[in-house]
């Protein structure tokens, strides 16, 4: 879609304050893309600048991260927090742990969730953090030095009523607990709220782990049934193996699809019988092993060194990687091999000509900032019940979970419809989590 005169300036001058960061420049450029019929509808968005001030982050760290590996080596990263907009309520978002990661990464990420939590109707506002800190290959005793080293820096900005931070790619429990067992040093203070995707046994909420993966097959489910379709017996691929991409499996084998492949950063692995939910969990979560070792224990699945996974012919692709994995080419392959329906567990992993693709060719596609709210939904969860110091059980949670991804599935589809784009997601998703934020920001004045 075109840009207005006006968009395009915003857009332009965003390009020129952030120079290099493409994948900031193309979240961004997403969403002004839907925006037009938004300024027209409320003209006093425009007017109290309300895009141009969402599109500058309110306050940026980066720092220095030192630590010493097993060798007694010293090491040197980059650390990261990108805090966008508090409009809705504190700052949150994950940390993300992985060698591409600079600035303009987590900006992306950290824009994209200012509307992806203004979605799940709770009080949340956006931020995004991280390092290019590599856990692969690391030992625990390393990977908890660079936590702390971290965490040294990070604690002055953080806390339960100001930013949470949780999860992302290379972040999961184990470094969660040594950020919080830092944080809980340095400042002396058992203050569970102030990071998500903690372990059960110390404030963590049930069903965070799962949460992701469940919460976007539920919004794929929705998706379907709005055709009168669903899960039961379709084929499904869902690239990665962490902790989305097996959540998502689990949750699409119990809704009766059947997920066909899986991958990391080296391979792909194909199961024509279903991929096996104990193997990928025990190999992954458990042993650190490569999804390539998958077939040690199903000797009928096929091990692909550097395939790509949507050659692999489905009906529901769920990319749950990394951003921009799925190119135009891949779409189009994924439409000609009969492909319904697309939920991306990750952020952005569509780029977007794959997008422009899978919407002309009628596609359901449920854009990241809706389909994969359910993760930061349940951190909202692990705040609420931390706030109240209670915990509540795993059927209650999920509950809770499914109902709000059916709120977010309405709110976009109710956008799209309303802002003349029914049956768009991508628009209904802008639209709907834009409009929430831009009150909030008019209500409180210019700051
Ligand atoms: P994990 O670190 O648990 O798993 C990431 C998976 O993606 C691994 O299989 C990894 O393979 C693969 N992967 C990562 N980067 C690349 C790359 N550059 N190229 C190819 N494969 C890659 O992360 P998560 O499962 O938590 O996150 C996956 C996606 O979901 C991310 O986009 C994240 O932002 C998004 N997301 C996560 C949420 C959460 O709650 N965790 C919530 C919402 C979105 P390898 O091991 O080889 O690196
Ligand atoms: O992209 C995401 O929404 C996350 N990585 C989860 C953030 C969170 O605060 O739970």
């Amino acid at each position: 879609m075109a840009l207005t005169e006006r968009l395009e300036a915003i857009f332009q001058e965003v390009i020129k304050r952030n120079p290099g960061e493409a994948e900031f420049h193309q979240a961004v450029k997403e969403v002004l893309e839907s925006l037009g019929p938004v300024l027209v509808k409320y003209p006093e968005f425009a007017e109290a600048k309300v895009i141009e001030r969402i599109c500058e982050p309110e306050r940026q760290l980066i720092f220095r991260v030192p630590w010493q590996d097993d060798k007694g080596e010293v090491q040197i990263n980059r650390g990261f927090r990108v805090q966008f907009n508090s409009a809705l309520g504190p700052y949150k978002g994950g940390l993300r742990f992985h060698p591409s990661v600079y600035l303009g990464i987590i900006k992306f990420l950290g824009f994209e969730q200012i509307f992806k939590n203004s979605l799940t109707g709770l009080p949340i506002g956006g931020a995004k953090g991280g390092s290019d800190f590599e856990p692969k290959g690391k030992s625990d005793g390393e990977v908890m030095r660079f936590c702390q080293s971290f965490m040294t820096e990070l604690w002055r900005i953080i806390g339960e009523h100001t930013d949470v931070p949780a999860g992302d790619i290379g972040v999961g429990g184990r470094e969660i607990g040594y950020l919080f067992g830092q944080y809980k040093r340095l400042t002396n203070k058992f203050e569970a709220g102030v990071l998500t995707g903690k372990g059960l046994v110390y404030g963590g909420s049930q069903v965070r782990t799962e949460a992701t993966g469940y919460g976007c097959t539920y919004f794929v489910e929705e998706m379907l049934k709005g055709k009168k379709n669903g899960f039961k017996g379709k084929k499904v691929v869902v690239s990665g193996s962490g902790n989305v991409a097996i959540y998502t499996l689990e949750k699409v084998k119990e809704l009766g699809g059947k997920v066909v492949a899986m991958s990391d950063s080296n391979g792909v692995i194909v199961d024509e019988k279903g991929c096996n939910v104990e193997t990928v969990k025990r190999l992954k979560e458990i042993e650190r092993r490569r999804i390539k070792d998958y077939c040690e224990y199903h000797k009928h699945a096929k091990y692909i060194h550097n395939g790509n996974i949507w050659d692999v012919p489905c009906e529901v692709a769920m990319p749950s990687a990394t951003q921009n994995e799925i190119t135009g080419k891949d779409a189009k392959k994924l439409v000609k091999n009969g492909c319904i329906a697309v939920g991306e567990g990750a952020n952005m992993p569509t780029t977007p000509e794959g997008v422009h693709v899978f919407l002309s060719a009628g596609v359901l596609f449920g854009p990241g900032k809706a389909a994969n709210a359910g993760g930061v939904a349940t951190s909202g969860l692990e705040m609420q019940q931390n706030a109240s110091r209670e915990a509540w059980g795993f059927e209650e949670t999920d509950a809770k979970l499914h109902q709000i991804m059916k709120n977010v599935y309405q709110l976009c589809s109710e956008a799209a419809e309303e802002f003349g784009s029914p049956g768009n997601f991508v628009v209904g998703a802008n639209i709907a989590g834009f409009i929430k934020v831009a009150r909030a920001m008019i209500a409180h004045g210019i700051v």
